[in-house]
């Protein structure tokens, strides 16, 4: 049976996949942890549960060894935005991290490491209106070099040392579990909470920004095939791109407004539009789909209903 430690259990995606996890392998085989953040009450009272930073190679390694530890999947990280106002933090938490769970994986033998990528690998030269998944990748934050030196060391850990590392390049994700923090997409999550909340949204990027994107039931989805698929018959190994959704922050306000008509959005762009100006609006997946058979399920206006219903639940138990 894996034994499987998500570092960075508590942020968007970590949270959930956690409790995907548990639900697949038994929740005493999925252990979760974080630097200092307190989990929420679902991950916390579900399954073991341990606090390190990932920058410490020794504290890694101590849980690895406590628990018996044979997968490690890599959650932490410093993303676009914040990273751009810290970028040398960006730098140490992304590869130093990286680095101490390739290395504790190498040297325990482990079955299985899961290292996350992101359309941030993206910049200047890479074909905006599709990306390719062979591509120039000249990312223009330090969350994106970070992800494109990180898909390049963990190709080599692969050619190195064997070892089975798989990553995907995830699009924004959109969530209704646990808020992401600190990513230029996140405007993608906020417009539905303050759709419920207030009945309007003021967005930091322009309405024809145009982004690929993935609803969290395709992102579970995605990263347990990888997991699970047969390693003999991947070619690409830590930089899938995975498509579902492109659209503009002005098809999901008129998403939006098919549900709730009364809402308005207003721009008011910062920082965060040159970055998401050098992503490309979709991605071309079709590696992932004939690797491991990845096809997405959920569209645009399928998504709105189900976070409008969540979030609206959450609103009337006075929860957010
Ligand atoms: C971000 O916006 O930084 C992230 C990502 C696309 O990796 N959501």
């Amino acid at each position: 049976m894996k034994k499987i430690l998500i570092v960075g259990a508590v942020g968007q995606i970590g949270s959930e996949l956690t409790m995907e996890l548990r639900r697949i392998y038994g929740n005493d085989n999925v252990i979760a942890s974080t630097r200092k953040s307190p989990p929420s009450e679902m991950v916390a009272n579900s399954g073991p549960f341990e606090y390190f930073d990932v920058v410490n190679k020794q504290a890694l390694e101590d849980v690895c060894k406590k628990h018996g530890v044979d997968c490690i999947i890599n959650m932490a990280a410093i993303l676009s935005a914040v990273g751009e106002q810290n970028p040398l933090q960006a730098w140490d938490i992304n590869m130093n991290g990286l680095f101490n769970v390739l290395e504790v994986a190498r040297e325990m033998k482990m079955e299985q490491v899961l290292v996350p990528s992101s359309i941030a690998v993206f910049g200047p030269g890479t074909p905006l209106d599709c990306a390719p998944q062979e591509t120039v990748l000249k990312p223009s934050t330090m969350y994106g070099i970070t992800k494109v030196a990180g898909e390049l060391v963990a190709d080599y850990y692969v050619k190195k040392y064997g070892l089975d590392v798989r990553g995907l390049r995830y699009p924004g994700i959109i969530s209704n579990e646990t808020l992401p923090g600190g990513g230029t997409t996140d405007y993608a999550v906020a417009i539905y909470y303050d759709a419920i909340k207030y009945g309007k949204y003021t967005c930091f990027v322009k309405e024809d920004t145009r982004l690929p994107m993935m609803y969290m039931p395709d992102c579970l989805k995605a990263t347990v095939d990888l997991m699970q698929a047969d390693f003999s018959t991947l070619k690409h190994h830590s930089d899938f791109n995975v498509g579902a959704m492109s659209f503009s922050v002005k098809d999901l306000a008129d998403s939006i407004k098919k549900y709730i008509p009364t809402f308005t959005i207003e721009y008011k762009p910062d920082f965060r539009q040159a970055i998401a100006d050098s992503w490309p609006d979709a991605v071309d997946d079709k590696a992932a789909r004939e690797e491991w058979g990845w096809s997405p399920s959920f569209d645009l206006d399928m998504m709105t209903q189900d976070m409008l219903k969540v979030i609206g639940e959450k609103h009337k138990k006075g929860l957010i």
